[in-house]
């Protein structure tokens, strides 16, 4: 039975024996027949609410957990630092443009800090005003981490590229993990949640905002690169009526980074709809959670509100039977090395905050000839990659530059084997957490997006850009869109997120995955998720 089919019924991948089974005081008899009338919790969260489960953060791990508990019966608390988003602004629009950052597009930030900070050596930076917008370009000393921020996470910002692993490569990277039960069940499961489907290639080449992608593939193809389209999340018929000019534009206009406000399939439109839709499921956004600590067979879970400047506004502490940390590799590393150095979860053991990588992204252009074209108008999605990762350690996405202009560049973030990893300490006396990594640990990463770039450069006659990342500066290798890791599957916590030394303490996103995915990382966090979900429920509740 496909996945798809199962859902209607259910819980999928959980025989109604094994269900009965592992369902403990905590479901009854109604819930299980489906016949209570569910009663979510209220949100916002009161001060001195207990919850069942309370989930820190909306992203990909974070919505999985929420819907799969509340098809099991659980009332699910979900708190969110981020904003709602789902409210237009006064140009009408949830989401800003890229190409025109304004106040709802950084976190708490005074200037943008854009990925791509320059264009022909100009500085493209500019001041906003501060907001709870929805992409936090967090600084660490060596590095730049993005994240969205908001209900959805890193869907409400990201390219939707929903690339699954091939399975030789997820071997190497979570081998505590049954192969085959990941790539017969949770990766479909996950795709099917995800809404993942594959461009029509006919259509593909055949449209204008696509021409950046043909081009890529010319000169991967002419080095003897294999070029490969990979799947996303995007709705194609949309895009198709973008094109046709028959429905507002949104990706080929360009929205992305700062949010699509049309076709694509964030968590809002998917897991998290159907979570809400069970009636069990309540989100609190604007709630920043800043401790978890045992208390009387429960855990007491201290949360900050804020207003859209950032400003606390309220603390509340809540209570939860069962807390999964989904707040992503940063958020849930950041709390987790927090509370055990401050000793509010000292049993932890000292695996937390290791093991983080940056999925070794790195960034470059290649500026074209004349008569090589990338086009004015480039859809925000990407739909393929240079896969050059057996042979030297880089699958390079051919990004879009969506600039609104031709720049006869060729854009891409090239995801490598970097085998660098860093590690998360509390830092007592500033009273923040520090991350390890240093940015000349990109060499690697540099040296392997190289054995496509330099090859290709070489056969085309053409050179590097050095004005998309200051001036005179080739190589974007200040930050990543990837974190992973810091709280390690196996490691930090047991084959399945319950982290060691709390009984009802879990890990559920990215900081369970020790620091690269071989490819675009989220298909493989909801993967894991479902599966790890999927045991927490039959044995813990
Ligand atoms: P994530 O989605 O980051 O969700 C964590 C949530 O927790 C966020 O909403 C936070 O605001 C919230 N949070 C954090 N701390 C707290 C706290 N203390 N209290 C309450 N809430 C908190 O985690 N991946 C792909 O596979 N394909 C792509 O095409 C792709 N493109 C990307 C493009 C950009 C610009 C960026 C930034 C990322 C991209 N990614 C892509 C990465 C992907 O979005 C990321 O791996 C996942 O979102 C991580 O999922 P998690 O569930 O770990």
């Amino acid at each position: 039975m496909s996945d798809n089919a199962m859902c209607g019924k259910g819980f999928p991948g959980v025989s109604r024996r094994t269900f009965i089974t592992g369902t403990g005081s905590i479901l009854g008899f109604a819930a299980l027949t489906g016949h209570a009338s569910a009663a979510p919790p209220p949100a916002p969260i009161p001060p001195g609410a207990h919850v069942p489960a309370l989930v820190i953060g909306t992203g990909y791990g974070g919505s999985v957990a929420a819907l799969r508990l509340a098809q099991a019966g659980v009332d699910v608390h979900m708190l969110e630092m981020g904003m709602a988003w789902d409210t237009p602004g006064s140009d009408g629009k949830i989401f800003a443009n890229t190409r025109t950052p304004d106040y709802r597009s950084y976190w708490l930030r005074t200037k943008t800090k854009q990925p791509l900070s320059n264009f022909l050596g100009f500085p493209l930076d500019k001041d906003v005003p501060k907001y709870t917008g929805i992409l936090d370009a967090e600084d660490f000393s060596g590095i730049t981490v993005y994240q969205g921020r908001g209900v959805g996470g890193g869907s409400l910002v990201n390219g939707g590229m929903a690339v699954t692993p091939p399975r030789p490569r997820f071997s190497a990277i979570l081998p505590s993990v049954n192969v085959d039960e990941m790539y017969n069940t949770y990766y479909p499961r996950a795709n099917a949640g995800l809404g993942v489907t594959n461009v029509d290639q006919a259509w593909w080449n055949s449209v204008d905002c696509y021409q950046y992608a043909r081009v890529g593939r010319k000169h991967a193809e002419r080095s003897n690169f294999p070029f490969v389209f990979v799947s996303n999340v995007y709705d194609w018929e949309y895009m198709r009526q973008e094109v046709a000019g028959t429905v507002p534009k949104s990706a080929v206009d360009g929205e992305l980074l700062y949010g699509n406000n049309h076709g694509k399939k964030t968590l809002q439109k998917t897991y998290l709809a159907q979570a809400k839709a069970t009636g069990r499921v309540a989100i609190s956004p604007l709630h920043r959670v800043t401790s978890v600590a045992p208390a009387n067979g429960r855990y007491a879970v201290v949360v900050e509100q804020l207003d859209t400047s950032g400003n606390v506004t309220a603390t509340k502490t809540v209570t939860a039977d069962k807390v999964f940390f989904a707040a992503g590799s940063i958020g849930t590393s950041k709390l987790l090395t927090k509370l055990k150095a401050t000793n509010v979860l000292p049993g932890l053991n000292s695996e937390i905050g290791k093991g983080w990588g940056d999925n070794g992204n790195v960034m470059c252009g290649r500026a074209n000839h004349l008569w090589d074209p990338t086009g004015a108008v480039q859809a925000s999605i990407p739909t393929a990659g240079i896969d050059n990762w057996d042979a030297g350690g880089a699958f390079a996405e051919v990004a879009p530059l969506p600039t609104g202009i031709e720049t006869w560049a060729s854009f891409y973030l090239s995801i490598t084997k970097n085998p660098n990893r860093a590690q998360f300490t509390w830092n007592s006396t500033a009273n923040r957490v520090d991350l390890s990594w240093q940015t000349a640990w990109k060499q690697p990463s540099i040296d392997m997006a190289k054995s496509i770039f330099d090859k290709i450069n070489a056969k085309e006659g053409t050179i590097y850009r050095t004005d998309l990342f200051g001036v005179y500066k080739i190589w974007g290798d200040h930050l990543t869109y990837h974190p992973l890791g810091g709280a390690v599957l196996n490691k930090a916590t047991d084959n399945y997120g319950r982290l060691h030394g709390y009984s009802g303490l879990y890990v559920i996103d990215g900081a369970l995955i020790p620091g690269n995915t071989a490819v675009n990382p989220f298909v493989t966090i909801t993967a894991l998720a479902e599966r790890n979900i999927e045991r927490i429920i039959a044995a813990d509740f």
